[in-house]
């Protein structure tokens, strides 16, 4: 009896947990499989390129402080970084079969300041959005959705890094957003790529967002009712989240602040200060490896092609490097 009791305890205590939520766990990146955080094991010891998580359940509230990577944000005591050229797809699985066939798929990057993400709390960062897919086809009380899609993957979902992505060092968000029951539930994991060969693109003011504070309880996309004869004849979503990456509007954001890449502050002339980029009369990212970006008495380009920084060599002479 006591036996009995205690299994179904533990089944009905574990059943939800582990069986209806889930989460990322594993990656291929650059033809490798990279096992992700096992957020029901101990974390000492664990070492991997996936930032902690804590929880299979959902997040069902957009303000929720772990929405950025479904922890308080911080890097592992063992963090691992995996390098991946831009251009190149990276494919994340879900706990197989994953259960939630309603909602849109979205993938994020994040850039770091400095050489790495290590140490660096998710919450601080600007994420953009590189990958979305929300109802692919019918309605939306009874279509295909990205979610559906991605079961139908293998419970995985493929996205590619777009080669226009400057080089650096950022995290990786990929989100599932069930819809089945409201409020929406949010299932985000994270893990730190560095991206090579990568283009000059940055993303633009408006496509930037902060997690929490990229979504809002009462946004279109997190608040349709499936069980409506409304829903079964909706065919439009709107997808949650700011506008794609290179969607084209908006003006270029200055990459992120770092402590080890800004170069020496070098007195330029009369009218300079340490000007951003985004005062500056040229465009960002014209100035090639080895060319001048700086300098007492220089006026031309001073922003480097990714992935140079502008590095002062001495007071008359900065250079992309
Ligand atoms: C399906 O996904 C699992 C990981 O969840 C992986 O081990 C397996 O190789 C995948 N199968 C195929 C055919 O890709
Ligand atoms: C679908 O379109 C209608 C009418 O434009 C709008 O009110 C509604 O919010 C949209 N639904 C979603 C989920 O975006
Ligand atoms: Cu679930």
């Amino acid at each position: 009896m006591f036996a009995f009791a205690t299994l179904v305890a533990l089944a009905s205590a574990a059943l939800p947990q582990v069986f209806a939520h889930g989460g990322v766990l594993s990656y291929k990146i650059e033809g490798e499989i990279f096992q992700g955080w096992a957020p029901y094991n101990s974390p000492t010891g664990q070492t991997t390129i996936q930032r902690p998580w804590s929880s299979y359940n959902p997040i069902t509230n957009p303000t929720d402080p772990t929405l950025a990577c479904n922890d308080d944000g911080t890097s592992g005591a063992l963090q691992l970084t995996t390098t991946t050229k831009a251009g190149d797809p990276i494919t994340a699985y879900w706990n197989q079969v994953w259960p939630h066939a309603y909602g849109p798929m979205l993938t994020y990057l994040a850039q770091c300041p400095g050489s790495t993400c290590t140490g660096v709390n998710a919450n601080t960062l600007k994420w953009f959005k590189i990958d979305e897919a929300g109802l692919l086809s019918g309605t939306v009380g009874d279509g295909y959705w990205g979610s559906g899609k991605m079961i139908d993957q293998n419970s995985s979902w493929t996205t590619t890094i777009p080669a226009s992505v400057p080089s650096g060092n950022y995290l990786i968000r990929f989100e599932t957003i069930a819809l089945h029951s409201l409020p929406a539930q949010f299932y985000p994991e994270c893990a730190q790529i560095q991206i090579t060969g990568g283009g000059s693109l940055q993303p633009t003011t408006d496509e930037l967002v902060s997690f929490p504070g990229a979504y809002s309880a009462s946004d279109p996309g997190l608040t349709v009712d499936l069980y409506t004869n409304e829903a079964m004849t909706q065919t439009n979503y709107t997808i949650p989240g700011p506008p794609l990456y290179g969607s084209g509007t908006g003006s270029p954001a200055p990459p992120p602040a770092s402590t080890t890449a800004v170069p020496t502050t070098v007195p330029v002339g009369p009218s300079s200060t340490s000007a951003p980029p985004t005062q500056s009369s040229a465009p960002v990212g014209t100035v090639a490896q080895y060319g001048q970006c700086g300098g007492q008495g220089y006026s031309g380009a001073t922003a480097c092609i990714a992935p140079y920084t502008c590095q002062a060599l001495n007071a008359y002479y900065s250079q992309c490097l």
